[in-house]
C-alpha cells in the first residue's frame, strides 16, 4: 500500500488533470538558500503617496474620491484593453496569434491603508464580496466578454505593488489556459456522473477530515490532496452555484467569514502579514451552458518554513512537474492548529 508518509509518490491536480510529485521524505534538508526580507508590518492609516488612499493622485492624474468602504477602478495600465479589433494571424500554423480584447480593474478593499483582508472587520469583508458580485454581474452583460478573473496578489514576493489592501479584475474575451484546463476536467466528470467534480470531492473530504482547514454552514477551506505550494487552500462552496451570481446573502457572510479565518491561520503560522495569490474560478460567461463548473478559490502562497523562507518553483518545477516535500495533510494540520484571532490583536 502506499505510504504518502514515507514514499515519494505523485498525486493528481484533477483540476487540471496534472501532476504533482509529492517528497515527504524530503522535509528534513537544511536550508541555506535565500532568506527573503520581512516586509514592514507597520503603516499607517493613510499614506499620502499611496494611489489607493481616498483623495490621493493616482499615475495618470485622476484623483481618487474620498470612499467610504471599497472603491472599484480601471486599471490605469491595464493590460487588455475594450476597443481592440478582433484578428486572427496564422504562418503556416508555426506562427500564430490572435487580439485578446479585455478591461482590467483595481479594487481598493478598504479606505485603510493600514489594513489587510484578515485584519478587516466581517463586514468590510462582506463589503467587498458584494462588489465582487457587483462587478461580475456588469462585465458579464457585455457579451463579449467570456471570462471573469477575480484576483488578489498579496505581498512584495508575490510582486505586488502597493501594501493598500487590494484586488484586481480582468474581464477578456477569451478563455485563459487555467481555466480550459478545469473545464475540460469539470466537463468530463459531469457528463460521466452527472454531478460537479467539487461536489464529489469536498463529500470525501468532509468524510476524510484530514485535509480540512475551514468548514462552516456554506463553506469549506481545504489544503487540496493535490497541493504544489506548500499552504495552498481551495475554498469550495457547499451549494453546486457555477458563478459568484448565485451566492445568496447568506452565502456572502459565509464567503467573507470563510476568508476571514483562513487568511487570520495564515498570517499567525508565522506571525507574519502571509503573502499569497489567491483568485476565484468560475464559469466563463456568455458562453451557453455552464452547469458543470463548480465555483471555488485558489491560495497560492510562497511561504514554505518560516516569514523569509519561500518555496521556489523551479528546476525540475519549470521543466516536469511542481514537487513539494511537506505533505498537503501536514500543511493542513498546521493550518488547523492556528488560533482564529490574528496575532496582532492578542
Ligand atoms: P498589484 O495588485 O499587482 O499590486 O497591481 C496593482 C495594479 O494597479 C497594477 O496593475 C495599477 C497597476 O497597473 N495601478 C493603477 O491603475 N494606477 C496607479 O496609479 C498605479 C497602479
Ligand atoms: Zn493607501
Amino acid at each position: 500500500m502506499l505510504s504518502f508518509l514515507d514514499q515519494p509518490h505523485s498525486r493528481v491536480n484533477i483540476l487540471t488533470g496534472e501532476k504533482i510529485l509529492v517528497s515527504p521524505h524530503r522535509s528534513k534538508r537544511p536550508w541555506q538558500g535565500q532568506v527573503e526580507d520581512i516586509a514592514t508590518d507597520s503603516r499607517p492609516e493613510y499614506d499620502p503617496k499611496c494611489y489607493l488612499c481616498p483623495g490621493n493622485v493616482r499615475a495618470d492624474g485622476t484623483v481618487n474620491p474620498k470612499y467610504k468602504d471599497s472603491f472599484v477602478f480601471v486599471n490605469d495600465f491595464s493590460a487588455l484593453l475594450e476597443d481592440s479589433s478582433l484578428e486572427i494571424h496564422n504562418e503556416g500554423g508555426l506562427l500564430q496569434a490572435e487580439t485578446e480584447k479585455g478591461i482590467c480593474k483595481v479594487i481598493s478593499f478598504t479606505p485603510r491603508h493600514d489594513l489587510t483582508l484578515p485584519e478587516m472587520e466581517e463586514s468590510a469583508i462582506k463589503a467587498v464580496v458584494d462588489l465582487w458580485q457587483k462587478e461580475f454581474k456588469e462585465l458579464a452583460q457585455k457579451d463579449w466578454i467570456k471570462y471573469i478573473q477575480i484576483f488578489e496578489n498579496k505581498g512584495a514576493i508575490m510582486g505586488c505593488s502597493n501594501p493598500h489592501p487590494h484586488g484586481q479584475i480582468w474581464a477578456q474575451s477569451s478563455l485563459p489556459v487555467e481555466i480550459q484546463k478545469e473545464n475540460v476536467q469539470f466537463d468530463r466528470y459531469f457528463k460521466a456522473h452527472n454531478k460537479s467534480l467539487l461536489s464529489d470531492y469536498l463529500a470525501l473530504e468532509l468524510q476524510k477530515s484530514e485535509r480540512i482547514v475551514v468548514d462552516n454552514t456554506h463553506f469549506v477551506a481545504l489544503v487540496p490532496f493535490w497541493a504544489a505550494w506548500p499552504y495552498e487552500t481551495l475554498v469550495v462552496s457547499k451549494r453546486h452555484v457555477t458563478n459568484i451570481l448565485e451566492f445568496t446573502e447568506e452565502e456572502k457572510w459565509d464567503l467573507a467569514r470563510t476568508l476571514q479565518e483562513l487568511t487570520i491561520r495564515y498570517d499567525n503560522i508565522f506571525k507574519t502579514s502571509f503573502p499569497y495569490s489567491a483568485g476565484m474560478h468560475q464559469a466563463p460567461v456568455n458562453e451557453g451552458d455552464q452547469s458543470a463548473w463548480h465555483w471555488h478559490m485558489h491560495f497560492y502562497p510562497p511561504l514554505l518554513r518560516s516569514a523569509t523562507v519561500k518555496k521556489f518553483m523551479v528546476g525540475y518545477e519549470m521543466l516536469a512537474n511542481p514537487q513539494r516535500d511537506i505533505t498537503a495533510e501536514y500543511a493542513a494540520e498546521v493550518l488547523r492548529k492556528q488560533e482564529t484571532i490574528h496575532y496582532k490583536n492578542k
